[in-house]
């Protein structure tokens, strides 16, 4: 078989970038792993820049998320046993967030992809991206006991964080940057409303919490845990106390809890890979660098991946140009860095760590003080949040 594009996974990178590509007549093929099934179960990211929201739009799997989707316009950081508004909105001139679930995400591109006739071959076992460093690149993959071969001009490794595409490139090309914090996070999804219209980041001295929310009738809770925390160790209701205590008590109060219908740790980790390209192989998102979820930026750099690497690719197959190739990686990283700091940050300020000692703690609640008494402040935390621009 021969493609323009061969794609290597079906999350929100691939699926993105292969429904731009259909979207312009760019064939395209997507090989996943998994089945979709297990590709829709993950309960992953909840918070959509607005550039992530324009492009769902522009491949045209935007309108459930238009109708169902919950704008928000600020969200509460939780301290000293009191919340405070950040007032995105305000602070970014109109600028939003919109709270929609990647499993919805997912959902809307797959139909579309569907609906759009493109490509998908789920569960494609031993998947190998080829040649790349050549002008005839090609992957290799195994499906019901026979090895298939895709030709190619360009291959997307869009597999994640543990995907066979960054792994492919010999180590000697490749640079990495990695942090590892001490703790992880505890999440759980509920068929409670939110206690909160909007979302509670709460720094506390037993660890970080996080309320969050799917819909109006379903929420996704988080709190920190140590980092190697088993999740048969917390029935719901240690996790319902847990995080009860870890809010100000009119909010605790206000709570709604009720069964979870799914229970997770997820570890926190910074990661960068440099550069993205290698000759006609590209990666993209999860697959090319990881941030703690803290900023809620990991799916948003998935989508802001794709919109470089989508424009790279336009170019070349209307305008015969390879420049936007020659700059994917470079114009990719400065945007991924800053979200890295931005995560970074956050996360240092909000969470517990076990080697903070009582100075570390004092320069946290410093930094946290500082911010609801200095508009600038406030305004670096609201304007990398809503996302940066493209
Ligand atoms: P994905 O979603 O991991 O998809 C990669 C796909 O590739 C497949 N694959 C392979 N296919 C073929 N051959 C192989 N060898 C393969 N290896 C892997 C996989 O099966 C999979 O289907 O990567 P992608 O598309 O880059 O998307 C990235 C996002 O999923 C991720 O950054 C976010 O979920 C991170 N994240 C959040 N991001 C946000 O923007 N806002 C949030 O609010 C937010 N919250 C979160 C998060 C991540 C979390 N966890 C669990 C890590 C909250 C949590 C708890
Ligand atoms: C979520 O709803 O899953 C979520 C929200 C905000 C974050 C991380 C995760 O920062």
């Amino acid at each position: 078989m021969r493609t323009k594009v061969a794609i290597i996974g079906s999350g929100p990178a691939g699926l993105l970038l292969g429904q731009l590509l259909t979207n312009t007549g760019v064939d395209n093929v997507i090989l996943e792993r998994a089945t979709q099934e297990h590709v829709l179960s993950r309960i992953r990211a909840g918070v959509l820049e607005e550039g992530t929201t324009m492009m769902l739009q522009e491949a045209g799997a935007g309108k459930r998320m238009r109708a169902e989707g919950l704008p928000h316009d600020g969200f509460d950081l939780a301290f000293d046993g009191r919340r405070h508004r950040v007032d995105l909105f305000g602070l970014t001139g109109g600028k939003r967030v919109m709270v929609y679930g990647q499993t919805e995400v997912t959902h809307d591109l797959m139909d579309k992809r569907a609906a759009t006739g493109g490509l998908s071959v789920y569960e494609a076992a031993d998947v190998l991206p080829q040649d790349f460093d050549t002008d005839r690149p090609y992957v290799t993959y195994k499906k019901d006991g026979k090895t298939h071969r895709i030709d190619c001009d360009f291959i997307a490794g869009c597999d994640g964080y543990h995907g066979i595409a960054r792994k492919s490139v010999p180590e000697a090309a490749i640079e990495t940057f990695e942090r590892t914090f001490p703790f992880g996070w505890l999440g759980i999804v509920a068929d409670v409303p939110p206690v909160s219209a909007e979302l509670i980041y709460a720094n506390h001295p037993r660890g970080f919490a996080l309320c969050s929310m799917r819909s109006h009738t379903r929420s996704r809770y988080y709190v920190q845990v140590p980092v190697n925390e088993k999740v048969d160790d917390w029935p719901d209701e240690r996790f319902w106390d847990e995080i009860r205590r870890r809010l100000p008590e009119k909010t605790a109060e206000a709570m709604t809890t009720g069964p979870s219908i799914e229970k997770s740790v997820a570890p926190i980790r910074s990661f960068v890979a440099e550069p993205l390209r290698f000759g006609r192989l590209f990666l993209a998102g999860d697959a090319g660098h990881i941030v703690p979820p803290t900023g809620a930026k990991g799916l948003n750099l998935a989508a802001s991946d794709v919109r470089y690497l989508f424009d790279a690719l336009n170019e070349y197959y209307a305008e015969k140009s390879s420049a936007g190739l020659d700059a994917y990686s470079e114009k990719a990283l400065a945007r991924v860095w800053k979200a890295e700091r931005f995560s970074w940050w956050m996360t240092n300020t909000m969470h517990r760590f076990p080697d903070q000692g009582p100075f570390g703690q004092k320069i946290q609640h410093a930094e946290l003080d500082y911010l609801f008494q200095s508009r600038a402040a406030l305004t670096m935390l609201a304007e990398n949040y809503v996302g940066l621009p493209y």
